[in-house]
């Protein structure tokens, strides 16, 4: 194979700079796969789950101070603040490269430092992209493996083109002394950086090894990367799930959602229609590159090539296709370990296990009160497996998107679904989507914050140039084959602090609302913030919500609405003169139509 010679000289610099004992070029194959799940099953970070139960599968359990992504410690790395924007955090780049260029010294001694050659999105697809890990962790090699297209072709359709993203990635614990055991899970508890140069197209990671931190063609490359991109050449790189579903009639449309993260999005995309005759299949669960198509109409791929799901929560119940995706081939990190040797986690069953050793190796019993498993345990998982994955998922040429869905995590206000009138109202509404934390980051779980487009963590540059770019996104393209946008919540609470909706499955109403709105064959009705259906105009047969809940779950609070104005307004007031004149005028358009509406 001809030679690279720009990837050959990096891989040697980083080499020079972490000392590795030894640098090996992935291939992708399954014999590299299960070596290095091997040498991590002797090492003690892999155990192997009960083959019976579940095959060629391994349980890894994390250091208690690295299981979730680490957000005050990820940068973005612009020449200047101005440029990385008011919600991310910005770091100078010479600043870092020197600081980071002092961790990274010697940082793999006594590791192998892996090349991974990895493709976001099917290998040679106009909308994928090439990308490279230079990691210590075997762990993440045999995540990227799962989660991306690693190989030799990789290579091959590079040939000596540097248009390639450049990862580094170390655990920042270099085994100095060669009688030092390792432990289970290395990291660097007191020193994490995640670190994006957007400029270079560099993403520079230390200290930590799990999920996004770690797996760096997840979020640092496919969005914060992407993103960037993205705008200089005029596509999308979003945090959306990609769905497909088809009518009883047989037609067929693809959807796109956007979600923060633990909101449910792989629930969503492999969703079972409780309506008779719908059917629903899964494209993707997290990211969405999508690109204009001759025709004119925006075309996606999933980027990824499996699943990085939460664990705690996922059933048969609430996902049945995600529990069949997990039954072999998997990792399962963070989860609790059962005497069979199988994995659990909470809501797993109907019924916890008479007793499981816990993600933190201790004897756990039901009536104990912590979970057994870590509330972001995680399941990486082959997408090609899931039951309900729709043939067309590696079209090379994406497929054609009638809807966005948005929407997080609210308890109050906002109503189950609303439709925006036009592009701009669409990209409104999502500018200001809002969501209660969850474990998905590290913080406190709860709290209120704004998330335009589920996008707060992964945007790579200034917030208000993204809008701008999705107002830009509308200016150049045909009105009439732009996606609808429909605005969701399955999380409203009553008084009582029950879930009103009951989600998972019943969602297909929506769906279906959504589906024949975008044939304008669904009746709505005008309200303030957007349109909606009337409980009537929803397929509610055999659905169990009472009357009076279904009314408050689609009539507009506009008090609630207009009490949440100013928070809005100061939302927007930190974009500056970033602010997209467009969605100032939407604002204001909200104003008025709920003033007049009290
Ligand atoms: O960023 S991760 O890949 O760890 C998961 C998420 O937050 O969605
Ligand atoms: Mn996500």
């Amino acid at each position: 194979m001809a030679r690279n010679a720009k990837l050959e000289s990096w891989v040697d610099e980083v080499a020079k700079m972490c000392k590795p004992d030894a640098v090996q070029w992935c291939d992708g194959t399954q014999e590299e796969y299960d070596t290095l799940a091997q040498l991590m099953y002797e090492t003690g970070t892999f155990i192997r789950l009960n083959e019976k139960l579940r095959p060629n599968s391994f349980l890894c359990r994390s250091d208690p101070a690295d299981v979730a992504r680490v957000e005050d410690r990820t940068y973005i790395s612009w020449a200047t603040k101005e440029q990385a924007g008011p919600t991310n955090n910005w770091i100078d780049p010479n600043e870092i490269r020197t600081t980071m260029t002092g961790l990274y010294e010697g940082s793999m001694q006594g590791r192998t430092m892996y090349v991974i050659p990895y493709s976001m999105g099917p290998i040679g697809s106009p909308i994928g992209r090439i990308g490279f890990i230079l990691t210590d962790s075997p762990y993440v090699v045999c995540n990227m493996h799962i989660m991306s297209r690693v190989g030799t072709k990789v290579l091959e359709v590079l040939g000596d083109s540097d248009d390639f993203v450049r990862g580094v990635h170390s655990l920042g614990a270099p085994l100095t002394d060669p009688k030092q055991p390792d432990v289970p899970w290395p990291c660097n508890a007191e020193n994490k950086y995640i670190v994006h140069f957007p400029e270079t197209r560099e993403i520079w990671s230390f200290g930590s090894g799990y999920g996004g931190n770690a797996l760096l063609g997840k979020k640092c490359h496919a969005l914060r990367i992407a993103s960037v991109q993205a705008r200089d050449e005029g596509w999308m790189a979003e945090h959306m799930l990609i769905l497909k579903i088809t009518s009883p009639e047989g037609e067929v449309k693809y959807m796109t959602g956007a979600f923060p993260s633990a909101c449910g999005k792989t629930n969503l995309a492999m969703l079972t229609p409780t309506i008779p005759g719908w059917k629903v299949e899964c494209i993707g669960d997290d990211i969405a590159w999508m690109k204009f198509g001759e025709d004119g109409r925006l075309y996606a791929i999933n980027p990824e090539h499996g699943f990085f799901g939460v664990a705690p929560g996922t059933s048969e119940d609430s996902n049945h296709h995600a529990m069949g995706t997990l039954r072999k081939n998997s990792i399962f990190t963070n989860c609790a370990l059962t005497k069979d040797g199988d994995v659990w986690w909470e809501e797993m069953t109907d019924e916890a296990p008479a007793e499981t050793v816990d993600w933190l190796r201790r004897h756990w019993e039901p009536s104990m009160d912590r979970p057994a498993a870590n509330p972001n345990a995680r399941f990486t998982t082959p997408a090609g497996q899931c039951p309900v994955i729709a043939d067309e998922w590696e079209d090379p040429k994406g497929v054609p998107i009638s809807a966005f869905l948005i929407g997080g995590r609210r308890a109050g206000v906002v109503p189950l679904v609303h439709q925006a009138r036009s592009w701009n109202h669409g990209t409104f509404m999502a500018s200001i989507m809002s969501s209660e934390k969850t474990a998905a980051a590290a913080g406190k779980v709860g709290e209120l914050r704004f998330d335009p487009m589920a996008m707060l963590p992964f945007c790579g540059y200034h917030m208000g140039d993204y809008l701008s770019h999705w107002v830009e996104i509308g200016e150049r393209a045909d009105a009439a084959k732009l996606p609808e946008i429909f605005y969701v919540n399955w999380f409203r609470k009553s008084d009582a602090g029950k879930f009103m909706w009951p989600g998972f499955g019943e969602n297909s109403r929506v769906l279906k609302w959504a589906f024949e709105r975008c044939d304008g064959k669904a009746d709505a009705v005008d309200t303030a913030i957007g349109q909606m259906p009337s409980p009537e105009m929803l397929d509610t047969d055999g659905l169990d919500v009472d009357a009076a809940t279904l009314k408050e779950l689609l009539t507009v609070d506009a008090a609630g609405w207009l009490e949440s104005l100013p928070a809005i307004e100061a939302h927007y007031a930190q974009f500056g003169d970033k602010l997209p004149k467009a969605l100032a005028d939407e604002l204001a358009g909200l104003r008025q139509r709920l003033e007049a509406a009290k």
